[in-house]
């Protein structure tokens, strides 16, 4: 996919010439004084940021107006990737580095006495999504634009995005996210673009000019949504694609008869109600309640997307039949599957098709990709929430089920059961839709993150769909973006390659493989090993600025930081940390080298087990912080309120990623990704793509333990005992102990009781199963760690060998298996 003009550009990230340098600094003192209204005598931190921001940002709208007008031009098969959540993480420093200004902009800054990572630090983190899920389809943003594929990425323009976490007495505080307060110069409102969205209400028959049998929906309420861009730009090509988030509005600020009757407040409740719908993203990142808002939001963003979609394609089609050769649309993964029922009815309703057209036009339109193999995650809606919500959409997915059914029965006659399992409506209990379902039977392709989760997959959690049609089921593994999660975070890993092997590897996917043999040169070792030396000082600076305490750069950091989940197993990294912890106390001479374990991550505000686990793991870093006797040799520390942005400190610092989920629990995971392209090596679980990632950098350079998914199943099926393990294993009943006699709590048994209990009753995760394996692989990593040479080596090769992961190659999977589509470049 590789085109001329990707090559035309230079690649290195180099300083721009003198010109270059001074156009920098009079864009910034322009937009200073005629954005801001400010000269520098005056200006905050943030006019100074926003100055700057605006310089950028005048480049990409450049850049933008080009694409648009090529793309209108071609009428280019677009992506459109459907998702309730972006994580996109800070703009400037990344579209710095995608125009290829990072220096000069950072020297243009200088030269005006203005510090450049104050300003790219002024950004507030846009948190719009819980985790993996929304920050893959920010990486997958990146990469559509720097692969030049036309696309827009669908979303909502959430006012409060994921809260800010405070810790207070070791507890996570939740505190609203107000990302817009200080204005965000990257957004364009588009309030010309608005789109009117339809909830409630009732249906009505009727027959049309035709004499064919119709419906015609009446809602109750309108809400309008307004489209608010956001460019993204691609890596070093002159693409920028389009984040459309939509907001919602009341169609009428004021109803005036109530206004005019002085009933003041009547007449803006409608207003506050529309609003609301956009107004905070769901901060839960697994179980879903079948709250009605979050229904409302779904599809709010569904209905905006796909009229919005219509629009742009009758701007120069006649009508509405070729949208499934204009669009490809990716449902991540089930919360904007209502997509399937709302083009269904605009073909149908609005621009008067038949069931068989706008059914075919639907399906060869959607493809569904699945995020969880957790059976909570599953998203199910009761029939009559949904009836009241979207009556019309309702209807379409009876007919849908009803047709699907058949073509069941048709193939399976007799076969009740498995009509009755395949169904899109649950009838067991409280009747429900199941999105996943309906995703499926909506689509034209299924597939999963990882290898592993996709056959999983297959075999269990839509096993009958995949019986059913097992050419609709592919896996695309997860992959992450480069230039944010290595060329921005990590400099100096960047330079160190790009000196070795030429800059090429930022985009060629198997580029970063020259570098194998570098991992036997003793001098590339030595300056490898002083590159990661480097990045711990600067982690152990940022974790001392954030939370006060000390740590030794010299030391093996062991970092695990992602959503706090009982099936992540936290915990058991915990028990390993209470271990080692007792082991150094009874035997001053232990050998084990000293750690720095670090932990950070967001619970989600009612997921009680969560918040005790993360109480946990401050308690138990004051007492041994606080231990004199091993003060130098163990430090346990908890970085509040983990994001994109914080993250980009902590990956480069790491040198053990912590991945160590249950087997068949994590459906791929990205972070493992993140760690092992800066170098850290993996302690993991046969789960998600770690089993992967392990092919990939080999076995010798990655420490596995645990069950896998087999033995997980053969254990639970014996009959799973987690006391057997409580008091057949000493030291895990010392580390158990310790928590539940108060160790930790000052003596309070109460306090970590749900936990201990958790484990000793059900120990639903099975920590307690794999804790032997997890500790006795831990000594093996100190003992790798105190041969520096051979883990500079496996540290090298981690980095070698990762290409596969990388999110260009996952696009240009979906580019080639699902969406069908090519490259647009964007001439000069
Ligand atoms: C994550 N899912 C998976 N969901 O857990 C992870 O293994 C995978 O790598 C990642 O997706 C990308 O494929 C995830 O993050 C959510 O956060 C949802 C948000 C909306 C509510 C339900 C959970």
């Amino acid at each position: 996919m590789a085109s001329g003009h990707l090559q035309n550009r230079t690649d290195a990230q180099e300083l721009g010439g003198r010109t270059d340098i001074e156009g920098w600094k009079r864009a910034f003192e322009r937009n200073l004084f005629n954005v801001l209204g400010r000269f520098p005598a005056t200006a905050t931190a943030n006019d100074r940021y926003l100055a700057l921001a605006y310089s950028v940002r005048e480049r990409l709208l450049d850049r933008w107006v080009k694409s648009s007008e090529t793309y209108y031009r071609e009428q280019a098969r677009t992506v459109c990737y459907l998702s309730a959540e972006f994580l996109l993480g800070p703009h400037l420093g990344n579209n710095l580095l995608n125009l290829g200004a990072l220096d000069t902009a950072k020297q243009a800054m200088a030269e005006l006495g203005l510090k450049f990572e104050r300003l790219l630090d002024q950004e507030e983190e846009p948190g719009l999504g819980n985790g993996g899920l929304g920050r893959l389809a920010a990486c997958y943003l990146d990469s559509l634009a720097t692969l030049q594929i036309p696309s827009i990425g669908y979303g909502i323009r959430y006012e409060f995005g994921i809260f800010d976490q405070q810790i207070r007495d070791g507890w996570q505080v939740e505190i609203a996210d107000k990302w817009l307060r200080l204005g965000n110069p990257w957004e364009i409102p588009r309030p010309e673009i608005a789109i009117n969205v339809g909830f409630g209400g009732h249906t009505e028959p009727y027959t049309d000019e035709h004499g064919r049998y119709r419906v015609r929906w009446i809602p109750a309420r309108i809400v309008k949504g307004i489209a608010h861009d956001t460019v993204i730009l691609g890596y070093r090509v002159n693409t920028a694609n389009l984040l459309r988030l939509w907001s919602a509005e009341a169609i009428n600020s004021f109803d005036f008869e109530s206004f005019n009757t002085g009933d003041y407040y009547a007449a803006v409740e409608e207003k506050v109600a529309s609003e609301t719908i956009s107004k905070v993203l769901y901060p839960n990142d697994t179980a879903l309640q079948g709250k009605q808002l979050r229904l409302e939001q779904q599809h709010f963003l569904v209905s905006c997307a796909l009229q919005d979609m219509m629009r742009i394609h009758l701007q120069r089609a006649p009508d509405a039949s070729g949208f499934h050769e204009r669009y490809a649309v990716q449902l991540n993964d089930t919360h904007p599957a209502l997509a399937v029922a709302e083009l269904t009815r605009i073909l149908l309703d609005d621009h008067g098709m038949d069931w068989a057209s706008a059914w075919q036009i639907t399906r060869q339109t959607m493809g569904y990709t699945n995020h969880t193999l957790l059976p909570e995650a599953l998203e199910k809606w009761p029939l009559d929430l949904f009836g009241r919500v979207l009556p019309r959409h309702l209807e379409i997915v009876h007919e849908i089920n009803h047709r699907f059914l058949d073509e069941v029965r048709l193939r399976n006659p007799g076969d009740h059961d498995r009509v009755r399992r395949l169904s899109i409506i649950d009838e067991s209990g409280e009747r429900s839709v199941r999105m996943a379902h309906l995703a499926c039977v909506g689509s034209h392709a299924i597939n999963g993150v990882a290898a592993l989760h996709s056959e999983l997959l297959r075999r269990d959690v839509l096993r009958d769909f995949s019986e059913l049609w097992p050419e609709k089921f592919l896996s695309v593994t997860n992959g992450v973006t480069p230039r944010r999660f290595i060329m921005l975070t990590n400099p100096g890993l960047t330079k160190l390659v790009t000196d070795a092997i030429g800059p090429g590897w930022t985009r060629g996917l198997e580029e970063l493989r020259k570098l194998e043999p570098m991992a036997d040169d003793p001098a590339f070792r030595d300056a490898w090993r002083r590159m990661k030396r480097r990045s711990r000082e600067a982690l152990a600076a940022e974790i001392q600025r954030q939370t006060g305490v000390v740590t030794d750069p010299a030391s093996l950091f062991d970092v695990q930081v992602k959503r706090f989940h009982e099936y992540k197993r936290q915990h058991l990294n915990l028990l390993h940390v209470i271990t080692l912890y007792h082991r150094l106390k009874c035997d001053p001479g232990y050998g084990a080298p000293a750690r720095t374990v670090v932990f950070a991550g967001k619970a989600a505000p009612g997921y009680m087990m969560a918040k005790r686990v993360i109480k946990l793991i401050h308690a138990v870093a004051d007492v041994v912080n606080q231990d004199r006797a091993t003060a130098d040799r163990l430090r346990v520390v908890f970085v509040p309120d983990y994001n994109v942005k914080h993250s980009q400190h902590i990956f480069p610092g790491a040198d053990l990623s912590e991945q160590i989920s249950m087997a068949g629990k994590e459906a791929s995971g990205t972070g493992n990704m993140k760690f092992a392209m800066n170098g850290a090596l993996t302690i993991g679980t046969c789960d998600g793509a770690n089993v992967e990632i392990r092919e990939a950098v080999g076995a010798e350079n990655f420490f596995l333990f645990g069950m896998t998914v087999a033995e997980v199943r053969r254990r639970l099926a014996q009959g799973y005992r987690p006391y057997d393990h409580y008091q057949s294993d000493q030291e895990l009943r010392a580390a158990i102990d310790a928590i539940a006699d108060g160790a930790f709590s000052g003596g309070d048994h109460d306090l970590f009781r749900p936990i201990v209990d958790n484990l000793l009753g059900s120990d639903p995760y099975m920590l307690l199963a794999d804790y032997r394996s997890y500790v006795e692989c831990q000594e093996e990593v100190g003992g790798v760690w105190l041969d520096p040479e051979r883990w500079t080596r496996s540290s090298i090769l981690n980095v070698a060998r990762i290409g596969r992961f990388l999110s260009d190659r996952a696009i240009r999977e979906y580019c080639r298996d699902i969406w069908h589509v090519q490259p647009v470049p964007i001439p000069d």
